[in-house]
C-alpha cells in the first residue's frame, strides 16, 4: 500500500485536529447506529493522539471496549474526476469506518495503515460526516493476546505484555487523490558489486488488462539524473553507487511514471531508495559486505499526554538524544512504529530491526487467575485465530515497509513462550511466510529468559539469535558477580550451539533518577551504570554478540504492577527525556567502540 504523497499527479489532505469524541462502554452506539447523526454528547479529541491521558478521567485512561470518532470532511471542488482515497495511519486495535450512513472500511490490528476507496460516496465541493468506531480490546484472536475480564468494578483488560494498552487514533488521517488510472505498489530490491550498485523494481498498476507503459527514472540526491529505464519490471544499474550505509542516510529519488502516448503523464510517485545489501553470514551481521554491530536501545512511542501519538517534536528529539548517545540503531518494540519514523530512520542512517505488535504470546508470565495453569497454545488460547491475525500482521508489516533501507532484520515476535514443541507449530508457517514476502532481510524474534539454549524450539528458524536478558534485575538482584557468570554462560551456549549471531535486544535496570548508592543497590543510578558494565564486559568477550539494544530508551507507562514505580523505569533518559547517570556512562563506552 503506498502511502499518500503530493506528487505532479497526486494530492493530500491531513484530517488531523480536533474530532468529536465519545466513549461507549456498553456498546450501544453499534445498535443506536451513531454514525448516521452527529455523536450525541460529543467532547473534543486531538487526531492523532491517544485518548486515555488527555483528561484526568479514570473512565477514559481504563476504558474497556468501543470509542467514537468524528469529524466533518470537506472534498475540494477541484478533486472532481479524480479518485479520492480515505487513509488511516493507524486506529489501535481495530475500528470500523462511515462516510455518512455507509461502511467504507474496516480493519484490525492496531499498528499498520488500511484505506478505502470512497470515490463514489463523497462528492467534491460538498462535505461529509466521517465516524470511527475504534475498539481496544485485546483477546486469543487479536495481536498482541489478552483477555476481558468482568470484575466487581466493570469490565477489565488482561494482557500479557508490560506496557500500557494505549489506543485510539494515534496516527495521522489523510484524504487523498490519485489518478483513476493509476500506481498501485512498487517493489525495489537493491544490490551491490563493488562501486556498481544495483536497483531492481516492481511497479503494478490499477488498470490490469492494457496496462500504461510504465517509466522509471532515478535521480541522486542533488536531483541529477542517473538512469531511466522503460518497463513495469526491471534492473537499474548505478555505477559509481553511493551506497546507504549506518551513518550515512544517502538516497536516491525513484519516479515511476505511468504514460499515455497521447496524454502524456498519467500518474507519477517518488520513492526514496537506498542501495545497501544486509546479510547474515556465519556468525556476523553484514550490512554492504561490511560486519554491523548494533548499539542502540528498545525502544516505545510513549510520551506523557499524547500516550502513542505520533508527534514529530517528538520523534526528531529522540532521534537527537540517540544521536548525542552514539546510538546507530533500535528495535520498534512492540509494534511496527509511524512510517515518519522509518522515513527518518532512512534519511539519517539509522539502523532498524522492524517487529510486529506479537507480544506476550507467554502464558506462564501471567498473574491472571483465569488463565494459571493454562497452556499458551491451544484452541482457547494462542491458536488458529491467533495464528490468522499474526501471519496478517506479518504481512501488512512486510508491505508497509519492505522499501525502507534503514529496516535491517525483520522480528515477528517479542518473548513468546518458545519451549514447547506447539510453539514451533504455531511459528513454523510464519518463518516462512515472512521470508516468502521478503527473501532479501533475514528474520528473527526476541527469544525470552528462561527459554534458553537448552530449551527453545525457534532458534532454529530465526537467522540471527537475538536475546533479551536480565540477570542482575529480575535474578541476582545486587548480586552482579553471580549475574555475570550466567550471562556469559549462557550466551557461549547459544553461540557453540547455533553458530549464528547473537543480539541481545534487551537489558537493563529499573532506575530512579536521584537515588543513589555506594553499594549495589538495585533501583539507583549507580547500579544501573554498574549493572550496564557488567553486561558490556560480557559481550566484549563473546565474539558471536553483533549486538546490544538497552532496554529502554525512556521510561514509559506501563498497566499496573507491584513491580512499577510509575511506569517502567529502565529508561536511559525519564519519560520528559533527562538523562540519567547511566547515559553518561553509555555515551563514552559508545563513542570509544565507534572510535
Ligand atoms: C521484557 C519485555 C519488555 C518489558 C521488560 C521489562 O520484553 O516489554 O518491558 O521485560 O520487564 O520481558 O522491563
Amino acid at each position: 500500500m503506498l502511502r499518500p504523497q503530493e506528487s505532479a499527479t497526486r494530492e493530500r489532505k491531513s484530517l488531523g485536529g480536533l474530532w468529536r469524541f465519545r466513549l461507549d462502554p456498553d456498546g450501544t452506539g453499534r445498535t443506536q447506529q451513531w454514525w448516521r447523526s452527529p455523536l450525541p454528547h460529543g467532547r473534543d479529541m486531538p487526531v492523532p493522539a491517544s485518548y486515555n491521558d488527555i483528561a484526568p478521567e479514570p473512565a477514559l485512561h481504563d476504558h474497556v471496549g468501543d470509542a467514537w470518532y468524528q469529524t466533518t470532511v470537506r472534498i475540494p471542488a477541484r478533486w472532481d474526476g479524480l479518485r479520492i482515497v480515505l487513509r488511516f495511519d493507524a486506529a489501535t486495535h481495530r475500528a470500523v469506518v462511515w462516510l455518512d450512513d455507509v461502511q467504507v472500511a474496516e480493519h484490525e490490528g492496531g499498528y499498520t495503515p488500511f484505506e478505502a476507496d470512497v470515490t463514489g460516496h463523497v462528492r467534491p465541493g460538498e462535505e461529509a460526516r466521517l465516524t470511527v468506531v475504534v475498539n481496544n480490546e485485546l483477546t486469543f484472536a487479536s495481536i498482541p493476546p489478552g483477555e476481558v475480564l468482568d470484575s466487581a468494578g466493570g469490565r477489565t483488560q488482561n494482557y500479557f505484555h508490560d506496557f500500557f494498552n494505549y489506543a485510539g487514533l494515534h496516527r495521522p488521517v489523510w484524504l487523498y487523490t490519485t489518478p483513476v488510472n493509476h500506481i498501485t505498489a512498487i517493489a525495489v530490491e537493491t544490490g551491490l558489486d563493488g562501486s556498481v550498485g544495483s536497483v531492481g523494481y516492481a511497479i503494478s498498476q490499477s488498470r490490469a488488462t492494457d496496462p500504461y507503459p510504465v517509466e522509471v527514472v532515478l535521480r541522486d540526491a542533488e536531483g541529477r539524473l542517473v538512469v531511466a529505464e522503460a518497463g513495469s519490471r526491471g534492473r537499474l544499474v548505478v555505477p559509481g553507487v553511493h551506497r546507504w550505509a549506518p551513518g550515512d542516510g544517502y538516497l536516491y529519488q525513484l519516479e515511476a511514471r505511468l504514460l499515455d502516448v497521447d496524454r502524456g503523464l498519467i500518474d507519477s510517485y517518488l520513492l526514496p531508495v537506498g542501495v545497501r545489501t544486509v546479510e547474515v553470514r556465519d556468525a556476523r551481521f553484514l550490512i554492504n559486505g561490511e560486519p554491523f554491530y548494533f548499539q542502540g536501545f528498545g525502544k516505545h512511542e510513549d510520551a506523557l499526554v499524547r500516550g502513542r501519538g505520533h508527534d514529530d517534536v517528538l520523534m526528531v528529539h529522540d532521534f537527537e538524544l540517540m544521536k548525542w548517545m552514539g546510538a546507530n540503531s533500535f528495535r520498534t518494540a512492540h509494534y511496527p512504529y509511524a512510517e515518519e519514523v522509518l522515513d527518518y530512520a532512512d534519511r539519517h542512517g539509522v539502523v532498524v530491526i522492524d517487529e510486529t505488535a506479537a507480544v506476550g504470546l507467554n502464558l506462564k508470565m501471567t498473574i491472571s487467575r483465569s488463565l494459571s495453569g493454562v497452556q499458551t497454545y491451544s484452541e482457547e488460547t494462542v491458536g488458529g485465530p491467533a495464528q490468522r491475525t499474526h501471519l496478517q500482521a506479518i504481512r501488512e508489516l512486510i508491505e508497509r515497509d519492505r522499501n525502507h533501507p534503514s529496516v535491517a532484520l525483520w522480528s515477528i515476535a517479542n518473548e513468546p513462550e518458545s519451549g514447547l514443541p506447539a510453539a514451533r507449530d504455531y511459528f513454523a508457517p510464519l518463518f516462512a511466510q515472512a521470508r516468502e514476502l521478503d527473501p532479501t532481510r533475514p528474520v528473527t524474534f526476541a527469544n525470552v529468559m528462561g527459554e534458553g539454549p537448552g530449551r527453545c524450539q525457534l532458534a532454529e528458524l530465526a537467522d540471527v539469535i537475538m536475546v533479551n536478558r536480565y540477570y542482575g534485575w529480575y535474578t541476582h538482584p545486587g548480586d552482579l558477580g553471580g549475574a555475570e557468570a550466567v550471562l556469559e554462560g549462557e550466551l557461549r551456549q547459544w553461540a557453540r550451539q547455533h553458530g549464528k549471531p547473537i543480539i541481545v535486544s534487551e537489558y537493563g535496570a529499573d532506575t530512579v533518577p536521584g537515588l543513589h548508592s555506594i553499594l549495589d543497590v538495585p533501583w539507583s543510578e549507580e547500579y544501573q551504570v554498574r549493572y550496564l558494565d557488567m553486561c558490556h564486559k560480557v559481550f566484549d568477550a563473546i565474539d558471536e554478540v553483533v549486538g546490544e539494544h538497552i532496554w529502554n530508551f525512556a521510561d514509559f507507562a506501563t498497566r499496573p504492577a507491584i513491580i512499577r514505580v510509575g511506569g517502567n523505569r529502565k529508561g536511559l533518559f525519564t519519560r520528559d527525556r533527562q538523562p540519567k547517570a547511566a547515559a553518561f556512562a553509555v555515551r563514552r563506552r559508545w563513542a570509544r567502540r565507534d572510535g
